[in-house]
């Protein structure tokens, strides 16, 4: 488009005009600088939010990662921003690294609400993020003692693409009225139109009133309203902030949206014709009540005004666990936004004299408001995440609301930016890939398929398993001279990497790790050497995931310094996983950890982008497993466990106990005594390692022991085959071709067709 010297030559004066010197002369934290503001610059000339109906995809998390490559990439100028600097002395790397990460969520939800914003933009979509602005966002993991420490995250200040707007409303809550101003992020899509991310704050934040960590003030609402994304819930405090925050989200954007709406011409009545929203699990649920709030105060009747908004939102369910599904008691409702309370009331009246079915009330007997309730009778639209989550949430969790309302029951598997999680993160395999079939892939994610053709040729394989080995020496680079980390780069690169929640089963590959261990202590020593490799952060008060780290950390120490082992098995968890660190572990990974207990995990994304990027999934039938399982076949993912109608049986008769395995599998049982035994204990503390021994032997909500000897056996049998490098480079290339499928594009052209019909 715009390459060449002429090109290289404009963008050389385009950033030294924002210097005010020379490129050489500059500092690299000074060329970020100058560089981010030409980017934005550029974005900013592609906005483009005309057309009548509009997408606003309101979400508590926005895990939106480092941007300036990223725009670069999408406005097409990276390569030549990377020459440019290069002939100034400077190196592009370096100057991502500058930039802070925004701390604006937690994990898969969010990076997928980021990953949509990509592809809304690239597919040309009149479409906008509405989210909170955290100025401290999700904690800041460090490790000391073995143990998670949470710190804050001041991000804001070194990221710089906030732009403050002059936009703000007034939000009433029970106590206060504060005013809000709106901050946007530009999010540019690839070769295409800019949209935006719309984050609300208040100017009476105060970051000093954290201290120790991340402890604050929780009553302080004025002050501490937008400082961290999910502050601790395990107090009341806690939990009324989460809801002052969400009502302060949503109460925004409903204000927003028919400010914007009426702008365009809306009449209120026709909403429909203008906006949808697509409520991002039950977070901001609160939308609901108050838009029909809004449009009374503006004249609607109340039916009328429910009509419009029922035809104006759909709701993406992202769980089956019950304790996510969010219910919050009336009485916090009266206390906190008092004006929504006869709404939801009425809400539940016109529920209860419809449907007999307690089970599907709006507040149930005990004045307990169920968000996800709303959701579905107040919406048009009810998506699960993955084939196999649709199929649960309609047979099983929802089954009732699906008998009420079986034509708003949707599946919309998820999907991942190409973008950031090929042709940034992995630059190498993308240009090969290109080599290969061409780059007609960047923009339809199908012609992958191309590359099927090169998996009996020799030589294409070697070059893929160059490329691995490449990024994974890479990594190695990166862990040490960022963390301290040595990685042994001729192991194998056995990766977990997501939040830390008991149903992912960390715990599961502790164990392996665990009898790994003691097989290379018996004799038993591995033909190729592994790194077990976690990252996850732990939400502050779950005790039991901490104490999983804590297990991993000891697991880690221990290992790495036995002379006998550890050249045969090493133990590594990164310190403070996120997306930053996400792109630099995935294009080096050769087995993927997808091992939550099947039924459990609505889709997960992780396991899309290390499939991308060429690693093989060793996983139970979960999720969107199970369609990456069908699209890649038997022999090219290793699949273990139990199936979910199994699992799913096992809760509905209450008839698992983990003695039972416990008792008769003496290797089972010699790996659980191990995280209490001497050595152990040596090294970690006891209440933790005894409480987490404990909490497995007793009650193993999440089945670890059920298929811990077939997780073991199915892990063997991988290790086995990578040994054959030509064989196992066959299954990286499959899993490549396969990938297409898994682009957020598809995701968001089944969501417009289906859900959003925004026309083009
Ligand atoms: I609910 N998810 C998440 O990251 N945070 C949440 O609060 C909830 C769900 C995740 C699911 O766990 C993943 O399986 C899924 O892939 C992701 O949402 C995106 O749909």
């Amino acid at each position: 488009m715009r390459s060449g010297r002429n090109f290289i030559m404009k963008l050389e004066m385009l950033v030294s005009e924002k210097l005010g010197k020379a490129i050489s002369e500059s500092s690299n934290q000074e060329i970020y600088q100058a560089l981010m503001a030409v980017v934005q610059d550029m974005a900013e000339q592609k906005e483009s939010n005309e057309g009548k109906k509009k997408v606003y995809y309101v979400s508590a998390e926005f895990l939106i990662g480092k941007l300036l490559s990223n725009n670069m990439i999408n406005l097409g100028i990276y390569e030549d921003v990377r020459k440019m600097l290069a002939a100034n002395g400077k190196d592009i790397c370096e100057i991502e690294e500058i930039e802070a990460e925004p701390s604006l969520g937690n994990g898969g939800l969010g990076r997928l609400a980021a990953c949509f914003l990509d592809s809304i933009a690239t597919l040309g979509y009149n479409g906008a993020g509405i989210g909170l602005n955290y100025h401290l966002g999700l904690f800041q993991q460090k490790f000391a003692d073995h143990m998670q420490k949470e710190t804050k995250n001041p991000w804001m200040d070194r990221s710089g693409w906030l732009k403050r707007t002059d936009v703000g409303f007034p939000v009433s809550f029970g106590n206060l009225t504060l005013q809000s101003v709106m901050y946007e992020i530009l999010v540019t899509g690839y070769g295409n139109r800019t949209n935006k991310l719309q984050l609300f704050d208040i100017d009476s934040v105060d970051e000093s009133i954290v201290q120790d960590g991340i402890s604050f003030d929780k009553k302080e609402i004025a002050k501490n309203l937008t400082l961290f994304l999910y502050p601790d819930d395990s107090d009341e405090d806690g939990r009324k902030l989460r809801i002052y925050q969400q009502y302060f989200m949503v109460s925004n954007g409903a204000q927003l949206i028919l400010k914007e709406c009426e702008a365009r011409g809306c009449n209120l009545y026709d909403l429909p014709d203008y906006a949808v929203i697509q409520i991002n699990d039950t977070h901001p649920t609160m939308i609901i009540p108050e838009l029909i709030r809004l449009l009374i105060a503006r004249g609607l009747s109340v039916d009328d005004a429910i009509d419009v908004v029922s035809r104006t939102c759909a709701y993406t369910n992202h769980t089956i666990l019950a304790e996510a599904l969010e219910k919050w008691p009336l009485h916090y409702l009266q206390e906190i936004v008092p004006q929504l309370v006869p709404i939801i009331e009425i809400l539940d009246d016109k529920v209860r004299r419809k449907y007999a079915d307690e089970s599907v009330a709006v507040i149930d007997r005990n004045d307990v408001v169920h968000m996800a309730h709303i959701d579905i009778h107040y919406g048009f639209s009810v998506n699960g995440v993955a084939a196999l989550h649709t199929e649960i949430l309609k047979e099983t969790e929802l089954h009732n609301f699906y008998q009420l309302y079986p034509e708003k029951f949707n599946n919309k598997t998820n999907g991942i930016t190409f973008r950031r999680w090929l042709l940034h993160c992995n630059p190498m395999l993308a240009d090969q890939i290109t080599e290969w079939i061409g780059d007609g892939y960047k923009k339809d994610a199908t012609e992958l398929k191309k590359l099927e053709k090169f998996v009996e040729d020799e030589q294409s394989l070697q070059n893929l398993l160059q490329i691995k080995k490449e990024n994974k020496h890479q990594l190695a680079e990166y862990l040490r001279r960022t963390q301290g980390i040595e990685l042994n780069e001729d192991s194998v690169f056995d990766i977990q990497i997501k939040r830390l929640h008991e149903y992912k089963r960390q715990q599961m590959n502790a164990l392996y790790v665990i009898y790994k261990y003691l097989e290379i202590k018996s004799g038993k020593l591995p033909k190729t050497p592994i790194t077990v490799i976690f990252g996850a952060k732990a939400a502050p008060a779950y005790v039991i995931a901490k104490d999983i780290i804590h297990l991993i950390l000891c697991l880690q120490e221990l290992i790495n310094h036995d002379p006998e082992v550890s050249p045969y098995l090493n133990v590594v968890m990164v310190e403070n996983y996120n997306v930053t660190l996400a792109e630099k572990l995935i294009p080096a990974c050769d087995i993927s950890e997808q091992i939550s207990l099947a039924s459990k995990e609505a889709s997960g994304t992780g396991n899309m982008k290390f499939m991308l990027n060429g690693a093989v999934t060793l996983g139970t039938e979960d999720g969107a497993n199970v369609e990456i399982h069908q699209f890649v076949g038997d022999d090219n993912i290793y699949i273990f466990g139990a199936k979910s109608d199994e699992v799913i049986a096992h809760y509905e008769k209450s008839d698992y106990r983990p003695s039972d395995y416990y008792t008769k599998n003496p290797m089972i049982q010699k790996a659980v005594e191990f995280i209490t035994g001497p050595q152990m204990m040596e090294i970690g503390k006891k209440e933790n390692l005894e409480r987490l021994s404990s909490e497995l032997k007793n009650k193993d909500w999440f089945m670890t022991f059920l298929d811990l000897e077939d997780y073991i056996r199915t892990k063997e049998r991988a290790l086995e085959d990578y040994t054959d490098r030509k064989t196992w480079a066959k299954k990286m290339l499959v899993n490549i071709s396969n990938a297409g499928f898994f682009s957020s594009d598809r995701t968001i052209r089944e969501y417009n067709q289906d859900i959003w019909k925004l026309g083009d």
